[in-house]
């Protein structure tokens, strides 16, 4: 039987790098796209990389930017792909408030650059879409729980530009009648995590810390509540999605929403340490109350562990978000089977040295 051809755009990222990692394992072609840095930076895909001289490969990297539309639509031209998931994004929401120009070049422009071209082909080849659509689109909202119908209130260029390339997604599926999809993934974390977003920042934080290279970790806005899932369990979601006979818009999320507070206390807690909050606002912190851990020595109570930063805050936040996933469970027939607490376990123990650990 012949092959499918998926094409990932942002394959290097998080997500990109488990969703070719399944559909490798599910005997796809894979073709990703990768920007050219002046260092190698592909770490992420090491387990899967093909020698390009190997025959008969089922992996394939190119090098182009969603910014650069006659890149994008050669290669789409060459490799007439079954499926198309677009994962490429500046998808750091502080960063988007002082890059809105380029965030919103690649993050809504490069969609429809994609969804132009798959419309063109469409005579000649069917091109499944899948769009990595954001939770962060809700924005400040009233609701208690986020669903498909909830209004969308975005608080950044960020989630700005991805509202664009969602509406676009489902406007081209409605009048084009292409097999397009937004998949309303909450926030999903992993050991392969970018290193700013807050859960890796506060792993890595602690990792420092213990190592004595940082006393303090500095973080902004501790109130802000999230759905965090892992990344692995969610791209495969993605898969799913893209194979369902009707395309739609699904949301991913756990249905349940923690603090920064919360995360970061229980970070320190997996690896037995007792932290208590004093303070107010800019003044916050947190200082060491107990150490369970007899393989830590070089931490003494009353240590200031985390501290408060204004450099951390954003210009809008969004402070509440926690995902109503019934429609996807019921048409993926899916449940989450992580946790905050599991999520807390990968991330520690993938990034700790095992002899520090309880
Ligand atoms: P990520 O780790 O930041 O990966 C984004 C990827 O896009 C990176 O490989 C990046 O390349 C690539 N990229 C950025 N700008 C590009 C450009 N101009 N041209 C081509 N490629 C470009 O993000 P992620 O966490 O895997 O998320 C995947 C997608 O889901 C993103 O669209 C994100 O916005 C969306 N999303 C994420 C979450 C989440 O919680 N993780 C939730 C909802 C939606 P480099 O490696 O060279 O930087
Ligand atoms: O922030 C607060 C921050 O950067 C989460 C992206 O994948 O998920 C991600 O966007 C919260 C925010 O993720 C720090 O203010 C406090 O309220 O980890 P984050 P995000 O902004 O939710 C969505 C779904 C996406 O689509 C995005 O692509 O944590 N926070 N202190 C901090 N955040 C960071 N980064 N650093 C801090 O020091």
């Amino acid at each position: 039987m012949k092959k499918k051809n998926a094409l990932i755009t942002g394959i290097n990222g998080q997500d990109g790098s488990y969703l070719a990692e399944i559909l490798l394992k599910k005997n796809y072609v894979v073709h990703g796209i990768i920007r050219r840095a002046s260092l190698i930076n592909t770490k992420r895909l090491d387990k899967i990389f093909q020698d390009p001289l190997k025959e008969n490969r089922s992996f394939f990297l190119y090098y182009g930017d969603l910014t650069d539309t006659t890149f994008l639509n050669n290669l789409i031209d060459d490799i007439m792909p079954d499926e198309i998931y677009n994962l490429a994004a500046q998808s750091h929401v502080k960063v988007s408030f002082d890059n809105p120009e380029y965030t919103t070049q690649v993050n809504a422009m490069g969609c429809l650059k994609i969804l132009e071209k798959i419309k063109n082909l469409s005579r000649k080849k069917k091109i499944k879409f899948y769009q990595a659509s954001t939770s962060e689109m809700y924005g400040n909202t009233n609701q208690k729980k986020q669903n498909e119908n909830t209004r969308f209130n975005p608080q950044s260029p960020y989630a700005i530009s991805k509202l664009f390339a969602h509406n676009l997604t489902k406007f081209y599926r409605e009048t084009f009648n292409l097999h397009a999809s937004n998949g309303i993934l909450f926030n999903h974390e992993s050991p392969r995590r970018g290193e700013t977003f807050v859960t890796r920042k506060i792993v890595i934080g602690i990792k420092n810390i213990l190592s004595g290279k940082i006393k303090t970790l500095y973080l902004g806005n501790l109130y802000a509540k999230r759905d965090w899932g892992h990344a692995k369990e969610y791209c495969e979601m993605q898969y799913k999605i893209m194979q369902l006979k009707k395309p739609t818009d699904l949301v991913i999320a756990t249905g349940k929403s923690y603090s920064i507070k919360y995360f970061t206390e229980k970070c320190f807690e997996e690896i037995g340490i007792k932290i208590k909050w004093k303070g107010k606002k800019l003044n916050e912190y947190a200082q060491i109350s107990k150490v369970n851990n007899k393989k830590i020595k070089n931490l003494k109570i009353g240590q200031k562990v985390v501290a408060v930063h204004k450099k951390y805050f954003r210009a809008a936040d969004v402070n509440y978000l926690n995902g109503d996933s019934l429609k996807a469970r019921k048409l993926l027939n899916w449940k989450p089977k992580n946790n905050i607490k599991t999520l807390i376990k990968d991330m520690i123990y993938s990034e700790l040295d095992h002899n520090l650990l309880k």
